[in-house]
């Protein structure tokens, strides 16, 4: 939800820094203003900003100054956080405003600011990793570290910024829009009661549809008609079409817009169809991973990365493994790219399935991620987490509450979260949990080291095995990879060479394409990035098929090709 015709302020650029000093209290007065350590870039993670930071793993303080112009007198202010990892608390002006747990959600604080004179932000952040956060984990580095095999920044690594609205605002918009022009939106606002509500839809400042939304109840107001001379999202085709609410009291009191698509995506008799029409899902796992930025992906990167996604001929990715930046699924519904949408669910054991108030915090995350994602036409899935052990009876109940946590939320998408096949194999005992199956294999990387005909054999065995028991289920291959140093080469293709990651990709992209039923291939990565330190990593994970600056190594010329002819009809019908 995007807001400005009532005043935005960007509060990006640089704020003060410094590390807590540590020990018990020793926080006190920090809101009030304090020394700064550094002067560091928002948004950004801390880590690789200054060498001294990288490691740096605890409680930090962020400070900025800032004034608000006397012509907002009047409106209410908030101040809005993309995102902060881990934890995040705010101070205005020495006052508590509240705070945030989840680093890849936004967040909204009402802040009483001054007017014409300067504004004191303070936030606190702890990005301390334990086996209760979303993900979970213990440390930094190692197997004994987080429970992620990505490197755990810290900071305010999502923009910044407060937005102006009048006594009554919108809190929430769930927008449904079908491929020929149907269209509902539901609006809940917050504050006073709205004495109007309207809905608009444009085309380029071109008024296709307008109307008074109803009030359904105490906040609650919807509208439902059709729109007419819109044109389908699809992929490739990112359609996209403003829907704009102007919430009314005396005056305008809040104005709010997406970027919506008019598209049907469903899964039925095992087929994933999109407008109607069959699709197969060809691309990649990614992540939001930039040298110096850290978890923050600058826009020309973003950029770049969906360039390279189409020369690769891809037409979907993953998010793994959390919600994207706005940005970046700004992107996505622009550029006409279908996004699983993953939630920070990544290294769930045991210890978490039998703990009810972690699954209520994993429900929470879940839901703030569907409430700020599901207007978006690119979104057509959601993974609930990515390779839970769920080879464990435990498992089963914890992910069905998940699912159907979501699946109240937005009964409009399928549900999946992809399975640790590589280790579960055919014993993954909460498959059936799923409207799609996801499943992840590394055999020939971490097993059957370096021998891809028996590697083959093994992912054929599975594969055959997990649809002989589901055989009314979608199947999407969400990862397989090998790790490549770009540069490193050998005939006959050996492990961490860039021959053999391109062979292992071409010979798994064989297989899966021969087989009906697999309705989705994502490789492993579409970028090298950025990994806790272990004797298993090469300073980076290296199984991108670019390199950590986005340049090709030499499987992408195979992944092009071999996408390129799947595009076009190859194996299994994808786009007409
Ligand atoms: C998978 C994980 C992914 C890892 C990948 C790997 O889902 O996060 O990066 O393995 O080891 O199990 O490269």
């Amino acid at each position: 939800m995007k807001r400005e015709r009532l005043g935005v302020m960007p509060l990006n650029g640089f704020w003060e820094f410094r590390r807590d000093p540590g020990g018990v209290g020793s926080e006190e007065g920090f809101y009030e203003g304090f020394e700064s350590e550094y002067l560091l870039a928002v948004p950004a993670s801390w880590n690789e900003q200054v060498p001294e930071l990288m490691n740096y793993m605890g409680i930090a303080w962020y400070a900025r100054r800032f004034t608000v112009p006397k012509a907002f007198e009047g409106l209410r202010a908030w101040l809005v956080f993309e995102g902060v990892n881990y934890r995040a608390e705010v101070w205005l002006n020495g006052r508590y405003l509240g705070g945030h747990e989840g680093g890849f959600t936004s967040f909204r604080l009402e802040a009483p600011v001054e007017y014409d004179s300067e504004n004191l932000l303070v936030v606190k952040v702890d990005n301390t990793l334990t086996p209760k956060s979303v993900p979970p984990g213990r440390g930094l580095h190692g197997f004994e570290g987080p429970y992620f095999d990505f490197f755990h920044y810290g900071g305010i690594h999502r923009p910044v910024r407060v937005e102006f609205t009048g006594p009554s605002w919108v809190e929430e918009l769930a927008v449904t829009a079908h491929a020929d022009g149907r269209l509902r939106a539901v609006v809940r606002t917050g504050g006073e009661e709205p004495d109007r509500v309207y809905v608009k839809v444009l085309d380029e400042g071109k008024v296709l549809y307008s109307g008074e939304a109803a009030r359904e109840e105490r906040g609650v107001y919807a509208i439902e008609g059709l729109v007419r001379g819109i044109k389908p999202w699809d992929i490739g085709r990112g359609r996209v079409y403003k829907l704009v609410v102007d919430v009314y009291t005396e005056s305008l009191a809040d104005s709010v817009y997406e970027y919506i698509g008019f598209r049907d995506f469903e899964v039925r008799s095992g087929k994933l169809l999109l407008n109607g029409r069959e699709v197969r899902l060809l691309g990649f796992g990614r992540h939001q991973d930039f040298p110096v930025f850290g978890r923050y992906l600058p826009e020309p990167v973003v950029v770049r990365d969906y360039a390279m996604m189409a020369k690769l001929n891809a037409n979907s990715f993953r998010t793994s493994h959390y919600p994207y930046s706005s940005a970046d699924l700004d992107y996505a519904d622009r550029m006409g790219v279908l996004v699983i949408l993953e939630a920070p669910l990544v290294g769930l054991r045991e210890e978490h399935f039998r703990d009810r108030e972690y699954l209520e915090k994993c429900k929470r995350v879940l839901s703030e991620m569907i409430r700020e994602h599901r207007n978006r036409p690119s979104v057509i899935m959601y993974s609930v987490a990515n390779e839970p052990q769920s080879w464990l009876d435990e498992a089963v109940p914890f992910l069905k509450e998940l699912a159907n946590t979501v699946r109240s939320l937005d009964p409009t998408r399928p549900v999946t979260f992809t399975s640790h096949a590589h280790m579960a194999g055919r014993d993954d005992k909460a498959l059936g949990v799923a409207d799609v199956i996801s499943l992840n294999f590394y055999h020939g990387w971490y097993t059957l080291h370096g021998d891809l005909e028996a590697a083959i054999r093994r992912v054929n065995e599975d594969l055959e095995e997990v649809h002989r028991r589901y055989p009314n289920k979608p199947i999407l291959i969400t990862e397989f990879g090998a790790g490549a140093v770009a540069g490193l080469h050998s005939d006959p293709p050996e492990m961490w060479t860039e021959e053999y990651q391109a062979e292992l990709i071409s010979r798994y992209i064989d297989l899966f394409s021969s087989k009906g039923y697999v309705k989705g291939i994502h490789i492993w990565n579409l970028v090298d990035f950025k990994t806790p330190q272990s004797h298993w990593r090469v300073v980076l994970n290296r199984k991108g098929v670019l390199t950590r600056t986005r340049q090709p190594k030499l499987a992408a010329r195979v992944v092009a090709e071999k996408f390129g002819r799947l595009k076009m009809g190859g194996g299994t019908a994808e786009e007409a």
